[in-house]
């Protein structure tokens, strides 16, 4: 059992009972490693909305190490007005829904949201073999193309979309996908889940908040590596992707705009947890507070040989830093020595710059991505706050038995 798992940063059933009481949700699973992962396509992942945790480490022991995953996203208009998508448990509804908004207005309808109401699920070993196959004449014999690559979401389902939705390799150059051209989608890792959504179907019942009318597409992806007998390579067994593409379809510029990921996460047992967070590896983590996992429940990791395993969410590459004409400073200097002397940050409506003090991380470039790398406006976000709440047990507020900070969050 590897002690760290990595998940960058960040589940074809029709649930059609959940459709009629206007939520629209399907998920699908990576299982092509050790971990078995669930992710929905209302941007939801790792749990059964029904209060199972769904990432299983490893697979098919029944012992899972996250509860539940999602995207937040909010930034005020020129106006001051707050634009928020967010979802914790969807408690009380949804704020995000399935399928991709209009270029023209940022709009969409239920109609459209059903018509993207699934994931599409595919293997690079299956795209390999279509390849292969038509490149040697080979598409008809004893062979169903997959239904991900026939049916693979290239396009917009009108023209009041974008023309182009998910990736895809255009074999003759003709800007429309056909497998019978030999065009194939183009994927990440050994095995994807496409999907997109948008917070602008219906209005934000989780959390009240006005929709920014931001389309998420998302590539939730992983690597298996046959290697087990080598154990930096059978790490990569323990690694689950995701990447979100976000586009604001919206008329508006956001400002003051922040992208979270919310994570909650049972390491097995989930009453006896811990987090913290490592700047430096641009990550926050999970661990066991004890060194047994639990009492014997069915997800629970046991212990203390091996101990309980931790968790880390480390984020591989931010959003982009809005253009403005500089290579902004690194706290790092040419020895590789953090030098918090200083830095600053650019406001980016009115375009002013502040300073920002000796070792405050805030000015985003101690584990932001291309700062001082002499090339101008390429740089992108590291994480720049981490928070983390206690949750509440039978409305009674857990007292910390330990000299730790956070329990069971
Ligand atoms: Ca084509
Ligand atoms: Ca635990
Ligand atoms: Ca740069
Ligand atoms: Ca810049």
């Amino acid at each position: 059992m590897k002690t760290l798992f990595y998940l960058l940063v960040v589940v074809l059933l029709v649930n059609t009972a959940n459709a009629q009481n206007g939520l629209f949700q399907t998920h699908d699973s990576l299982d092509l490693n050790k971990v078995k992962a669930w992710y929905w396509n209302n941007n939801n992942a790792f749990w059964d909305l029904q209060g199972n945790a769904k990432y299983e480490v490893p697979k098919g022991s029944g012992k899972t190490s996250v509860f539940s995953h999602s995207l937040w996203i909010g930034g005020t208009d020129n106006n001051g007005q707050l634009h928020l998508g967010a979802h914790r448990y969807m408690e009380s509804g949804q704020d995000f829904y399935p399928g991709p908004l209009k270029i023209t207005d940022g709009s969409t309808d239920t109609a459209t949201s059903l018509l993207y109401n699934k994931i599409w699920k595919i293997k690079k070993t299956e795209i390999e073999e279509f390849i292969y196959r038509y490149q040697n004449g080979l598409l008809n014999q004893n062979y169903s193309i997959p239904d991900a690559i026939v049916n693979w979401p290239a396009h917009g389902p009108t023209s009041e979309y974008d023309e182009y939705l998910a990736p895809f390799f255009d074999n003759n150059s003709d800007g429309f996908y056909n497998p019978n051209d030999g065009d194939y989608p183009i994927i990440k890792g050994d095995q994807m889940l496409w999907y997109v959504f948008n917070d602008n179907t219906k209005p934000h019942g989780e959390t009240g908040g006005t929709p920014l009318k931001v389309e998420v597409r998302v590539s939730a992806f992983n690597y298996n590596c046959n290697n087990p007998s080598n154990d930096s390579i059978d790490a990569i067994n323990y690694l689950t992707f995701l990447s979100y593409k976000i586009i604001n379809r919206s008329a508006k510029t956001y400002s003051n705009t922040f992208v979270g990921l919310f994570t909650d996460a049972d390491i097995g047992y989930g009453y006896d947890d811990y987090t913290g967070f490592d700047l430096m590896r641009n990550m926050y983590f999970f661990y066991n507070g004890m060194s047994i996992d639990g009492t014997g429940q069915p997800e629970a990791y046991g212990g203390p040989s091996p101990p309980p395993p931790a968790l880390g969410v480390m984020l591989l590459s931010g959003p982009y830093q809005d253009p403005n004409g500089l290579d902004d400073l690194t706290n790092w200097n040419s020895s590789s020595s953090l030098d918090c002397s200083g830095g600053y940050r650019i406001d980016s409506i009115s375009g002013n710059y502040t300073y920002v003090n000796s070792g405050d991380f805030l000015n985003g470039n101690i584990n932001g991505f291309n700062f001082g790398d002499n090339i101008v406006d390429n740089e992108k976000w590291g994480y720049t706050r981490f928070m983390a709440f206690i949750m509440v047990v039978a409305q009674i507020c857990v007292i910390l038995p330990h000299p730790y900070n956070i329990f069971n969050i």
